[in-house]
């Protein structure tokens, strides 16, 4: 072994310099595709940028392992004929030596459409090209929201279309061939194509397998915004109710049934941890009415909160809060969590899991009067003011007039204006199936921004999109060939919870994605990590939907049950709409 010493050395260092040698300008020109590789698509020659990254660091991350990695960083840019929109697309090119094979597209969060340097990385890291793309909104830093009005009034529709899948599709297509050429990879050998993304990035993931199916291997794709027209306006739902009830609770009262709810919950999946890995358990046995009466407090305090998702609030200081929880509170706790119907008592949408926290809800206190009152949700009042009502602005102003009956209107108005673009419910996935491709999909069971029900719900309207006319056992075996849903216990919104901590993360995807795809193992549980709290570390596996965990022999045991009941409570009937809601 040891003549080999001084070879492996040598390779390290003729490492670092095979990858500042391939990493120029004029090699990344050489490795662009010709112009009209997609139609009407041009690359600008003097656009490409291309710098060598040496031992990066990442971190505490919760979508991939830490890891340090090299790179060659590359962007540049090109037009479609006709338009003068030119759209930046950037690749972290890992050395050639560490080069498997592969490509991994990445997506955004909120209304950015790419989140490169925090999401490329867990592609490197395995060997894979990662690509992202500013979707031609003008730079990297401008997001959709930016440049979706041309003025008041006029949608810059191109933008809307780009976001929707264009983009992403185009960087993926372009990335593919470019990858095959920087490496030297003959057009006859394969280069696994994979996507991975959470929230707007979820959302993406769908477009590529709903749109572009032949173009992916495997899709990772986390509690996805998709459904877009009933999930932008849901935002506001929690603000309605707590106008109509003529309630706004103090956010320590929230926070105090938030935390009852956990304690009662946590126990019904058979292991005392914290972690409320069954909501609907908790759904069917606990009432939240118990709560009344329990005193709660809060010291002053000032917050902030930022997230890949919708919903979060600016930073705030809040006054010390101490009271007992009302009757009013958990009314209006009770009906948030009820979801949406209309004046007729027809569902128009659903909401987050009991056990989740409110963010949505959020009050703001009014010091001269002292007391608490509406705090628009952001999320969903820019929704409704930009892309319903097309003003250039950041919010509503107020929701004087606005009744259930209201939301599920601009629901309607959403869905229907965006359903070829935004809305990404598509159910048929028969190209995507047939190339041979492979998703997984999962979504954080107690999840306060986008529903955790929303992706059962998607689930189901695949399976039986996908599989009409066989049974629900049959056609859930059949979709689970090739699809898998995993709801993570306790986690909150493409996030862990910091009011659950010893609930598992699944930060291992490409990895189990990457030996599905290429080695045929079948991930029949989610590999998931414990990513903080005193089990920091733990390795733990989640149950494939439709079987819900719960642990036997003192909480030692995980098994994954089939039991009738749980399923039922995901299983919605949005009656308020003549159109099937997929
Ligand atoms: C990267 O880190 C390694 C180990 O610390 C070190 O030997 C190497 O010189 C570093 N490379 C560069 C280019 O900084
Ligand atoms: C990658 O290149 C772009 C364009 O030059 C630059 O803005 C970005 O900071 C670079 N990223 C890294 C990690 O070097
Ligand atoms: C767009 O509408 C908003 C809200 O009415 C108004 O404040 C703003 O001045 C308008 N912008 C332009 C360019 O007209
Ligand atoms: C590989 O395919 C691309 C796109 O069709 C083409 O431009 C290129 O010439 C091909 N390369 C080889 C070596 O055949
Ligand atoms: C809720 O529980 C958390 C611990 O998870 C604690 O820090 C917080 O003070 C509790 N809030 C209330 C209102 O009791
Ligand atoms: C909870 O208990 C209250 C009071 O007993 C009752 O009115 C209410 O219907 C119960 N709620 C649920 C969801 O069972
Ligand atoms: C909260 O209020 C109750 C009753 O008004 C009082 O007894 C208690 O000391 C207060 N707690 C704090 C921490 O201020
Ligand atoms: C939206 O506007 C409303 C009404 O002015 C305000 O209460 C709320 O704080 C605003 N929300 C954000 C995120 O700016
Ligand atoms: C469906 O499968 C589960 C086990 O996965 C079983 O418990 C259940 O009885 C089956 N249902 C039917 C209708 O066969
Ligand atoms: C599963 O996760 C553990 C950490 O919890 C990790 O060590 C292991 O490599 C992962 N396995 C796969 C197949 O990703
Ligand atoms: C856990 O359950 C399996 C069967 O499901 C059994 O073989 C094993 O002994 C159990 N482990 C413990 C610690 O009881
Ligand atoms: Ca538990």
């Amino acid at each position: 072994m040891n003549k080999f010493v001084p070879l492996l050395a040598l390779a390290g260092s003729a490492y670092a310099t095979s990858l500042s040698s391939v990493c120029t300008s004029s090699r990344i020109r050489d490795a662009l595709p010709e112009d009209g590789y997609i139609l009407g698509v041009t690359f600008d020659q003097d656009s490409v940028t291309a710098n060598a990254v040496y031992n990066s660091s990442h971190s505490g991350e919760t979508f991939f392992p830490d890891a340090t990695i090299d790179f060659c960083n590359v962007t540049f840019s090109y037009t479609h004929t006709g338009s003068d929109q030119s759209v930046i697309v950037g690749y972290y090119m890992p050395s050639p030596e560490k080069f498997q094979n592969r490509f991994l597209a990445t997506g955004g969060g909120a209304y950015a459409i790419q989140s490169g340097s925090s999401s490329a990385p867990g592609g490197v890291m395995y060997g894979a090209v990662s690509g992202f793309t500013d979707g031609g909104f003008g730079s990297m830093d401008n997001d959709f929201d930016d440049v979706f009005l041309l003025s008041n009034g006029t949608i810059n529709w191109p933008s809307v279309y780009m976001f929707g899948y264009e983009a992403i599709k185009e960087m993926t297509i372009i990335g593919k061939q470019f990858t095959k050429n920087f490496y030297s990879v003959s057009n006859s050998s394969k280069v696994y194509s994979y996507y991975q993304g959470c929230s707007e990035g979820g959302r993406e993931g769908w477009s590529q397998g709903q749109r572009a199916g032949e173009e992916y291997d495997g899709l990772i794709i986390g509690a996805p915004a998709i459904r877009y027209g009933q999930q932008q306006a849901n935002h506001l739902y929690s603000n309605i109710v707590e106008k109509t009830l003529d309630y706004y609770p103090p956010p320590c009262e929230l926070e105090k049934i938030v935390n009852e709810t956990i304690a009662a919950c946590d126990p019904l999946d058979g292991r005392k941890d914290g972690v409320v890995s069954r909501s609907d358990l908790c759904q069917l046995n606990f009432n939240m009415t118990s709560i009344i009466g329990k005193s709660y407090y809060c010291a002053a305090s000032s917050s902030s909160s930022l997230g890949l998702g919708f919903g979060k609030r600016d930073s705030s200081t809040e006054s010390a809060q101490n009271g007992t929880v009302s009757s009013q509170g958990v009314a209006v706790a009770q009906k948030i969590i009820d979801g949406l119907y209309d004046s007729k008592g027809r569902r128009a949408y659903i909401s987050y899991q009991m056990g989740a926290s409110f963010d949505d809800a959020a009050t703001s206190y009014d010091s001269t009067t002292g007391e608490w009152g509406l705090d628009i949700a952001g999320a969903g009042g820019e929704w409704v003011a930009r892309f319903l009502e097309l003003y250039d602005e950041d919010n509503l102003s107020s929701l004087e007039g606005v009744t259930y009956d209201t939301l599920v209107g601009w629901m309607k108005q959403g869905m229907t204006r965006y359903m070829d673009s935004l809305q990404t419910t598509i159910p048929d996935l028969t190209e995507f199936q047939e190339n041979g491709g492979k998703i997984i999909h999962f979504h954080g069971e107690q999840d306060e921004s986008i529903p955790t029900g929303s992706s059962v719900h998607y689930y189901n309207s695949v399976r039986q999109t996908m599989y009409p006319g066989k049974s629900y056992n049959t056609s859930t075996k059949d979709l689970q060939e090739w699809y898998r849903l995993f709801l993570v216990p306790g986690a909150a919104h493409c996030a862990t919870n910091t009011a659950q901590p010893n609930g598992p993360f699944p930060q291992t995807n490409f990895e189990v994605m990457s030996r599905w795809v290429e080695k045929g193992i079948v991930p029949h549980t989610l590999n998931a990590t414990i990513l903080q709290g005193e089990y920091l570390g733990d390795n733990e596996q989640l149950c494939a939907w439709p079987l819900r965990p719960y642990w036997t022999h003192n909480g030692k045991n995980l098994t994954c049950q089939y039991d009738q009941a749980s399923i039922d409570t995901f299983d919605y009937n949005f009656d308020a709409y003549k159109l099937p809601l997929y």
